[in-house]
This record gives structure tokens, sequence and C-alpha cells, in this order.
């Protein structure tokens, strides 16, 4: 009888709720007993049969699982099999996932540029203001009469994007819109989330003054002048591992795009309906918000079609630019998000026409260059309080998005590893991590559709994938769980002189496209991921990233014991 730690047992690391499904898998197991025990393995709470063998295509492995749903009694466990060893340990208990919700919030905070950090709310991880960005360089490719190349711009604060320091509006677009929606759909446990940043004494929910300090930023990235909005703030070139405080080289704001002002115009549309009853904290944001929302939509309509293309920059203009392109080449969802936004904070009907939903059963998951999922969310959540004249829409949404979560959850009880995540091949592009965040969203959306518990259910199981159940047995989230990455492609987390990096961020995840070149010690699709440094495409973080799993986790938090 094997009495040692095994990393054949793979399940969610932090644990379960007392009423939830739990489920781990196991690799390499012959038929047989498994038993749930204390940690000292002393005392036996539960014993079960594991199931039938699955093969896992993605993964080559041969899996069994282990139901033990039938205990509900809150402890500390972990689950053993004779022949192979006992599992880390997992506890069942209310609110398991509450510290994970905050800390996913807190990682924005340690992503907040232009700022320092100190230990009260940093700890280990404190560190001096880098970045100030109140002389960044019109870029030869953004320049304008009133605005020439070489004039500077104030444009502070913002998040650092991921583990490089720039900053891009396209990316911000999906990450506002994600965090502020947690707080639209659940207010409740948005106000208790509690993130201990420097503003969580304010009467503000801290989730709500986290999205300001890149609200602030996004607002500078507007050319008063005439509406339009700069793509990104960047350096020339990514900086190396280093510190904020070494950062020195200039910082551009580049070209206007249709992309970025829709984007804009989407998030500050939900900014000014959201912030609205904090006007007596934050006095004239909203309108400043609406306004600033109204003249980028105004840009775009001017401008339908400028995409950004950094190839075709760089032929032109100097300083070439050499970071992230965020380059959206089809902005027809980015339209009928920003026309959805507006319409659900104004009511006003002139946006009414440009909500143009996509072709039934077409409804693609959000990700930074497709958020046309974004417009049917609010469009159900908002429902009857839209003008009559958007009831169409508004049924057409709602319908959609459930039969999105039919499509996602089908056929994901019979899998290998039994969770929604790794259908196909198709799930692990980069940063697969967030599209299994964002397959739960579209659950728990179709949940607050439909009223069937089942969808939060398979929410769960990708939740459960993010936290172990998964092919590698690790917990992609940093400092949450029992086995997690060390070495994310993250200049916080490696310049610092901290051994451990920042906690409470999600790392991209298998993605066998391996553009980074680095070693990766397994081949399969599900397996393509490395925890080393050098790995940007499989273990980076970044902030769109990491709002799926803020979400994910806040919700299933408000929504335990459905
Ligand atoms: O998340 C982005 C991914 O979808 C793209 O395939 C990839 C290559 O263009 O870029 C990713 O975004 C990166 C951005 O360009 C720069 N900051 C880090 C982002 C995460 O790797």
């Amino acid at each position: 009888q094997a009495q040692q730690l095994t990393e054949s047992i793979k399940l969610n690391q932090l644990g379960f709720y007392p009423g939830a499904p739990k489920v781990a898998a196991v690799t390499g197991a012959a038929a047989g007993k498994f038993y749930v025990t204390t940690p000292d393995r002393s005392t036996t709470v539960f014993t079960g049969n594991l199931g039938e063998q699955r093969h896992a295509e993605l993964s080559e492995q041969e899996v069994r699982t282990a139901d033990f749903s039938g205990l509900t009694a809150a402890g500390t466990y972990v689950l053993w099999i004779p022949a192979i060893g006992y599992s880390h340990s997992f506890q069942i208990k209310p609110q398991v996932y509450g510290p994970l919700a905050a800390a996913a919030l807190k990682s924005y905070y340690y992503q907040r540029a232009s700022t320092p950090l100190p230990a009260t709310y940093a700890g280990v991880w404190n560190r001096p203001a880098g970045h100030p960005d109140n002389h960044v360089l019109v870029h030869p490719s953004a320049a304008s009469a009133q605005r020439p190349a070489g004039t500077s711009i104030a444009s502070s604060r913002g998040w650092y994007d991921a583990g490089d320091y720039n900053k891009y509006i396209v990316n911000s677009g999906i990450t506002m819109a994600t965090l502020l929606s947690l707080y639209e759909d659940f207010p409740a446990y948005g106000k208790q989330l509690n993130a201990q940043i420097p503003e969580s004494s304010n009467p503000i929910p801290d989730v709500l003054d986290e999205s300001l300090w890149n609200l602030r930023w996004m607002l500078t990235m507007q050319d008063p002048n005439d509406g339009g909005v700069y793509h990104k703030l960047t350096n020339a070139s990514f900086d190396g591992m280093v510190m904020p405080t070494e950062c020195q080289t200039p910082r551009y704001v580049v070209q206007k795009s249709t992309a970025a002002a829709l984007d804009f115009a989407a998030v500050c549309a939900q900014a000014s309906r959201v912030f609205r009853p904090f006007s007596g904290q934050l006095p004239g944001l909203a309108d400043s918000c609406l306004q600033a929302s109204t003249r980028a939509w105004e840009w775009a309509k001017k401008h339908p079609a400028v995409y950004y293309q950094q190839d075709e920059l760089n032929k032109q203009f100097q300083p070439a630019i050499a970071t992230g392109t965020y380059g959206d080449q089809n902005v027809q969802d980015e339209w009928s998000w920003a026309a959805t936004e507006l319409y659900a904070t104004t009511k006003n009907e002139t946006y009414h026409p440009s909500i143009q939903l996509l072709p039934e059963g077409k409804l693609p998951l959000p990700g930074w260059n497709q958020v046309q999922a974004l417009s049917y969310y609010t469009l159900a959540r908002f429902g009857t309080k839209l003008p009559a004249k958007a009831a169409k829409e508004v049924a057409k949404a709602k319908k959609e998005i459930v039969a999105l979560a039919e499509t996602l959850a089908a056929g994901s009880d019979t899998r290998a590893y039994q969770t929604v995540m790794g259908k196909s091949v198709g799930d692990f592009t980069w940063g697969s991590n967030s599209t299994a965040g964002n397959q739960g969203i579209a659950l728990v959306q179709a949940y607050q559709i439909s009223g069937n518990p089942k969808y939060l259910k398979y929410a769960l199981t990708n939740l459960d994938y993010l936290l172990g159940r998964n092919a590698l047995g690790l917990s992609f989230v940093t400092g949450y769980g029992a086995k997690t990455p060390q070495h994310p492609h993250h200049r916080l987390s490696e310049g610092d002189k901290v051994l451990a990096p920042l906690p409470g961020f999600l790392v991209g995840g298998p993605n066998p496209g391996r553009q980074d070149k680095c070693q990766y010690p397994f081949q399969a699709a599900a397996l393509s991921y490395t925890d080393d440094v050098c790995s940007y495409a499989s273990n980076e973080i970044a902030i769109n990233w990491n709002a799926p799993l803020v979400y994910l986790t806040g919700a299933m938090e408000a929504l335990q014991g459905k």
C-alpha cells in the first residue's frame, strides 16, 4: 500500500463547496476502490469505486475519475488510492474560493503603473513607483496638427498589460468589461469583495476602485481634439526582465485605431452607468465617461476602417514599434458591442440599429479580438430594462447564450477529465486558460438567464480544470494550490528579489503553438506548457486572462449553494 504523495491524482487543489460535485481525475490507475481520508489517513470519511478508464486524446493519458460528491462534511482531506498513493490535500467548505477571488482581483493592484506599492498592501512585493507616463511622446503615426510628433502628453496610471509593461486599449476593453460585469451581475457580492488595496476603506467597492485605476488611464488615451483613441501606449521594444524603476526608455502613444475607439466607447459607456451611483464620491466621472464614449463612437463613425497593422506602420514611421499588436482586423463585433453598451446606458434609439447580432448558432466565445458575446451578455442582463424596441435582440441574445452553453456542456460528462475545457484542440490557443475562464462565464450567463443549475455545475468543472483537474495536475494560479507556476513570464515576478511569484495570477496555459520556441517537456496539446520564464506563449500572465478568473470565482462565491 502506497503511502506517498502522488501526482497521478489530479483535482481542484483548493477544494469544493459542500453541496457541489466533487471529482478527481486519476491517471494510470487500475479499477478499484478509492478513499477520502483525513490528511494523516487515520480516518476514512468516504469510500468509492474508480470510474471506467477513458482515453484523453489531447494528453494521450488513460484516465479514471473518482467521484466523491456524496461527501458533504466540511473538512480538510486527501484522496487515497492504495496502489498509487494520496493526493494533495483539499478542503470542503463554504466560501472555498473567496480568498482566490480576492487575490485574483488584487493581481490588478500589483500591475498598477505610475505608483509605489507600499508593503502595507503589497507585502514582500512592495516596490517603488515606475513608468510615471507623465511625458509620453506622440509617435509620428499618431501625430495631428494639435499634437505634432514628439510632443508629449500625460497618460499615467493604468495596468501593465501582462508580463510586459505596455498598456494596450484593445486588451483593456474585454478586461474592463469582465470586471465591471462581475459587479453588474452580482452587485451584492461585488460590494463585499475585498482586495485589501489602498482604497478598500472608501465607500466604493474594490472591484470598481481597482477598475478606476485603469479607467482613468484609458480616458487619457483619447485625443480631446477629435475624440480618437490611441491604440496603445508602449516602448518601441520590450523592456528586459527588470523592475519598473529601471525602465527609462521613451514611451509613445501610437496610431489611433477603430478597434481602440470602439472598445473604449464600450468600456466608457458601461463605466458611466456603473459609476453613476457613486457620483457623490466621484463627481463628474459618470458624465465624463459618457461624453468620452460618445466622442469615440463619433470618431469611429468617421474612421470605420483604421486597423492597427504594425508592419505597415513600421514601413512609414520611426522609431519602429516591436511590442504587442492586438491588431484586430475585423471590427464588426466591436461596433455591435459599443452600440449595445451605449444603448444600455443612454436608451437612445440612435444606437439601436448598430446592434447587429450574428446568425443563429454562431455566437463565438469572447476574447480580446472577439467581443460580440459581451453585447449579448449586456442585452440579457438588461432584458426588459431596455426599451421595448430591443425586445427582439434581448430574446435572441438570451437564446443564443443558452445555445452556446449547451454546445459547451455537450460531451463533457463522458470526456476523460469531465471538464468543459478541452473538448477539442481549438481550446488550446495562446492564453488557453482564459478560454476555460470565458467558457465558465458563458455558462454562468446561461444560468442567470435560465435558472438551470446544471450550467453552474458545468462552469465549476472549468474552475476545477484551472485549479488542478487537468492533464498537468497543476493549479494554473500563482500561489493558489499545492502545485502552482513558479516561473511565470512576468517582469514584476522575475525582476524582483522575492523567490515566489506575485500571487493570484493565472498563467496562459497549454498552447501547442509554442511560439516562444522554449523547451517544453511534453508534446501533446493539453500538455504544451512549461513553467519557465522564457515561455511567453504558455506561461505569461495577462489582464484579460485574470479577469475571467475574477469573474468565475466571484460568480461562484455569489451563487454557491444554487
Ligand atoms: O493574448 C495575445 C494572443 O492572443 C496573441 O496570439 C499573441 C500574439 O499576438 O499576443 C497575446 O498578447 C500579448 C500582447 O501582444 C503583449 N502583451 C502580452 C500579451 C500576452 O502574451
